[in-house]
């Protein structure tokens, strides 16, 4: 057979299909590439919560938007921190409201929007998307975890 990589074994009844070097080789690349997209989305997630810059007060995070996901999920501040986010959409425009200091903003594809704010309240505050970008809409939201400084 040329069609096939596959070796159609026939034994009787029976029929075995014996899978080529190239296949299994193939299977085994595109599960490590899988493995390492997830890994890759992982660790974006769990560093982005943390600010990029600590200039003292000043607490500085990229949140990239894209559908229907803000990453990272969650970011954490301390009480009174002056907190700057630099939020950017990777596909469609998205929005972002945070409900507990009244920010709105709305970001275009591959433009960046800066939200500033003081962190003057301690818990875990909503952030969420204010622009209609699809089915997963109403579910595109992240948080803001203020902590009471020690
Ligand atoms: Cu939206």
């Amino acid at each position: 057979m040329y069609g096939s990589i596959s070796k159609v074994i026939r034994l009787g009844k029976q029929t075995k299909v014996k899978k080529s070097w190239v296949e299994r080789f193939m299977s085994i690349f595109i599960l490590i590439i899988i493995m390492l997209a997830v890994y890759g989305v992982v660790y974006w997630n769990e560093t982005s919560r943390f600010p990029v810059l600590g200039e003292e007060d000043t607490k500085v995070f990229y949140v990239t938007a894209l559908m229907w996901e803000y990453y990272p999920t969650e970011i954490r501040v301390l009480e009174g921190d002056n907190v700057i986010i630099h939020l950017t959409s990777i596909d469609v425009p998205h929005g972002f409201y945070l409900e507990a200091w009244n920010i709105t903003s709305n970001v275009s594809p591959n433009q960046t929007e800066t939200i500033e704010f003081t962190a003057d309240k301690v818990g875990k505050f909503e952030f969420y998307c204010i622009f209609y970008c699809g089915i997963g809409h109403e579910d595109m939201r992240a948080y803001v975890v203020v902590e009471e400084k020690g």
